[in-house]
């Protein structure tokens, strides 16, 4: 990997909140301008849709329950004002005092939603996926499908050509706690609606 001796402003928090500002927009699934549990609700449903999830399989259940704890750890640290809703400030905010730095706080919020998605993913239960299926995590996700399928495509994979939970649990704590650059979210204003074709 190439270093980047670059000033702060390319390598520090400025990156980083741009990024959150980001990522915000894609929280907000029904597109209100501000993300409540509902939006995470819709998140736990993308995915279930996208990898034909029954709803009442046990895949399904860890789904919503952590997308559940997935929200009450955000609002926790998001919403300061306790009215349910965090806005784009309020996002970027946390991100930055809560999880910016600390991979430890970002596996008590996020790790068990992620871990559902991958196993939502990982259709034949191997602890791998296939770049077509990493692609429909990333979609799911709020990703631009474009981006998605070139990240999905540039992902080193192991002999079988798949690509390890491992991978992408660190990759997804690094996206949330560093400021590595974004490559597959949409910018705001940008946003791209969830819909993955087959
Ligand atoms: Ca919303
Ligand atoms: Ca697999």
């Amino acid at each position: 990997m190439k270093q980047q001796n670059a000033s702060h402003e390319e390598n520090g928090l400025v990156p980083y909140q741009r990024k959150m500002a980001a990522r915000f927009h894609t929280f907000d699934r029904d597109g209100d301008g501000v993300v409540t549990r509902q939006d995470f609700r819709l998140m736990a449903v993308s995915v279930t849709e996208t990898f034909a999830v029954p709803p009442e399989s046990d895949t399904a259940r860890k789904l919503h329950d952590s997308a559940d704890t997935y929200w009450k750890g955000m609002a926790a640290l998001a919403d300061r004002d306790g009215d349910g809703q965090i806005t784009q400030d309020e996002f970027v905010a946390a991100a930055q005092d809560g999880l910016y730095g600390d991979e430890a706080a970002f596996a008590k919020v996020a790790l068990s939603w992620h871990e559902a998605v991958f196993e939502a993913a990982d259709s034949d239960g191997d602890g791998r996926v296939t770049p077509q299926q990493l692609r429909g995590m990333l979609v799911s996700l709020g990703a631009d499908p474009d981006q998605a399928a070139t990240v999905a495509s540039e992902r080193h994979t192991d002999a079988d050509g798949l690509i390890t939970e491992d991978q992408i649990l660190r990759s997804v704590a690094a996206y949330y706690t560093t400021s590595a650059p974004q490559r597959v979210f949409p910018e705001p204003g940008t946003l791209i609606h969830s819909s993955v074709t087959k």
